[in-house]
């Protein structure tokens, strides 16, 4: 079985600088979704280069058949590992039920971390990361539909793995080093 943990939260919250401090101290592996979009998007010879690169730009929601079995195939490669931190998904319903139908047999979801974050320091920080990171959705155009979907898609998502009691919301905007002790806080009441 895997153990699972997805990390959920705005464009920006932080789920990325995080789960690095989280590998750091408890050797998990971190998958970010988004990462792995966009290494698929630039492999050469891919059949979903242009529909991924679209659905950045327009901050929409890749279909899941191509996001779940590119996180599946990160599994299988993690020989020997058993935990894994699951960045930016799952983003929808579609998201959610098609993990469900390819994954519940073989992983348990053990917890979902929440970084909850105001609207105008996630744009900030995007937009200041925007300067150097070369993303195509960090510009103001993108961002907004970021936003966009992240409010009508994602947050039903994070309020039905709350119903789940399954949520841990942490807030997302003090230093980075202040953020992670609350992760250690939360993470520290797993179940094993
Ligand atoms: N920063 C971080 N924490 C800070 C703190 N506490 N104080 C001050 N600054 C802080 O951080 C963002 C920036 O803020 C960095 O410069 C950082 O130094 C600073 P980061 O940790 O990168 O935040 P993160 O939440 O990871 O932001 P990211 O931009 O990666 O979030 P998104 O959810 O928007 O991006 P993601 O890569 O997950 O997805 C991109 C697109 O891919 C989506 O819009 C979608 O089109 C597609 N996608 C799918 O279709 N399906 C998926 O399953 C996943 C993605
Ligand atoms: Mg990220």
């Amino acid at each position: 079985m895997y153990n699972v943990m997805f990390v959920l939260g705005g464009p920006g919250a932080g789920k990325g600088t995080q789960c690095e401090k989280i590998v750091k101290e408890y050797g998990y592996v971190h998958l970010s979704a988004g990462d792995l979009l966009r290494q698929e998007r630039n492999r050469q010879g891919s059949q979903f280069g242009e529909e991924i690169q679209s659905h950045i730009k327009n901050g929409t929601i890749v279909p899941v058949e191509i996001t779940c079995s590119l996180l599946r195939r990160a599994m299988e490669k993690s020989e020997g590992k058993d935990t894994f931190l699951i960045d930016g998904f799952p983003r929808n319903q579609d998201n959610l039920e098609g993990w469900k139908k390819a994954m519940d047999e073989i992983s348990v979801v053990k917890m979902v971390l929440f970084f909850n974050c105001s609207e105008d320091v996630c744009v900030q920080r995007c937009l200041s990361r925007g300067q150097t990171s070369g993303r195509a959705d960090d510009n103001m155009d993108s961002l907004k539909k970021r936003i966009h979907t992240y409010s009508n898609s994602t947050m039903p998502i994070i309020e039905y793995y709350r119903k789940l009691d399954l949520l841990k919301e942490i807030s997302g905007e003090k230093s980075a080093d202040e953020v992670f002790e609350e992760v250690k806080k939360a993470l520290s009441t797993i179940s094993s």
